[in-house]
């Protein structure tokens, strides 16, 4: 029996079965005026100008569309409508795989336990009273693809305090292996034949809990933590794939073994068939750090230019380029948003000109400056489980 076919696994619709019955979202909304264009940072520029128009993909479904946001359900975003740097809260993908609870930021504790000198209590104030950091974050989730035109995607601006502070405050024992976080939500797991009540989980080695510094935030784009985004209080590990983000975040716990819960040891793991060492190996492994990837999502017209724009995400490894091939032709570097940082997304964007009216297939690839470059599809490992899609993503658009 496959544990990833677990039934409360919320299932991630497909491009096409969520076509017709949902409103449609205007995407050609109104912009910026066009005179202003030139002064503005790259991604205002993904705000259409006066004589812009979008450039249709014929690799989308005729009426594609996000669902509008719905309690309990997941949200993507339509890829092609991003206009900005910092994703809007109301946009902003949700996923998660128990229930949405209301956590009352009033009463609200949170607590630090297990292998520490002090455990330790906070109230939200309390965590607010810690030094502040403040630190711009682009994750998608690890089921993120091209069925949704990889729409489960966002980028913000977060505001929180550190984690490695808190552990230090609290006096990490000597035998403290992992960290562990656990979320309000709960759900029903099925385990060996039993049912048992769990709650939404997911550790980190003691290294990267005390390295990757990660926050507990109660901000996002400046506003307080949103209820679906896990208000009060949730962790953000930057350079990690969305499900180490614990929303509703009720207990860190501090041991000396590994945490095997479901979300860190049965779902979110990805099998795939890869060199180990010189031997073949069918190979099982959590989803942690955002594999290097980039994707086109938008591309507009004006007179005979056309613009390519899309995102490069990775576990915060600097660039060395985003390039864009068209029609299989030459690699051409693209330029990179100077708002992005360390572990934002990386918008990108390629001014593309003379193109002839019919279809065209336009890819384009991250390379980061260790020189690892962003695969192929045909590249890509055997990887039959549906985690960690970060091969090169071509588009086919319809140029006028
Ligand atoms: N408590 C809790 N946190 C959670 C989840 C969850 O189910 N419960 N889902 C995770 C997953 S799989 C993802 S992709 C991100 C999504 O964060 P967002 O909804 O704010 O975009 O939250 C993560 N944090
Ligand atoms: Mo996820």
């Amino acid at each position: 029996m496959s544990e990833h076919d677990n039934n409360n696994m919320p299932s991630i619709p497909s491009a096409a079965g969520l076509a017709t019955a949902l409103p449609r979202r205007d995407i050609l909304r109104a912009s910026v005026a066009g005179a202003a264009l030139s002064a503005l940072p790259l991604w205002s520029r993904f705000a259409l100008g006066a004589e812009e128009e979008l450039v249709p993909f014929t690799d989308m479904p005729p009426n594609f569309t996000a669902p509008p946001v719905t309690p309990g359900a997941i949200h993507f975003l339509d890829t092609r409508a991003i206009d900005g740097f910092y994703t809007p809260n109301e946009e902003f993908y949700i996923v998660q795989h128990y229930n949405q609870p209301e956590v009352d930021a009033a009463g609200y504790t949170l607590k630090l336990t297990g292998l520490v000198d002090n455990p330790l209590e906070f109230t939200l104030d309390q965590l607010k009273a810690r030094p502040r950091v403040e630190i711009d974050v682009g994750f998608e989730c690890g089921g993120n693809g091209g069925g949704m035109f990889q729409g489960l995607i966002g980028n913000a601006r977060w505001v929180g305090c550190s984690l490695r502070d808190l552990l230090r405050e609290a006096g990490l024992r000597q035998d403290a292996l992992e960290v562990v976080f656990y979320g309000h939500d709960k759900g029903t797991e099925n385990i060996r034949n039993l049912s048992v009540e769990q709650s939404f989980g997911r550790s980190l080695h003691i290294d990267d809990a005390l390295n990757a510094n990660a926050i507990l935030a109660w901000e996002m784009n400046g506003e307080p933590l949103p209820h679906y985004h896990g208000a009060p209080l949730r962790l953000i590990v930057p350079g990690w794939y969305g499900v180490a983000n614990v929303k509703w975040l009720a207990q860190i716990h501090v041991q000396d073994r590994r945490f095997m819960g479901r979300f860190m040891a049965r779902d979110y793991v990805t099998l795939s068939k890869i060199d180990i060492g010189g031997e073949e190996r069918w190979e099982e492994r959590s989803v942690t750090k955002i594999r290097l990837k980039s994707a086109i999502v938008r591309v507009t017209k004006s007179g005979d230019a056309h613009t390519i724009m899309g995102f490069a995400l990775n576990d915060g490894t600097p660039l060395r380029a985003i390039e864009v091939s068209i029609d299989g032709g030459p690699w051409q570097a693209a330029t990179i948003d100077p708002q992005a940082s360390a572990y934002s997304w990386k918008p990108f964007s390629l001014v593309w000109r003379g193109a002839t009216p019919g279809e065209h297939t336009l890819v384009s690839r991250a390379i980061d400056v260790s020189g690892q470059v962003q695969a192929t599809p045909e590249e890509m490992p055997e990887k039959p489980t549906r985690w960690e899609n970060y091969a090169q993503f071509p588009r086919q658009v319809m140029s006028s």
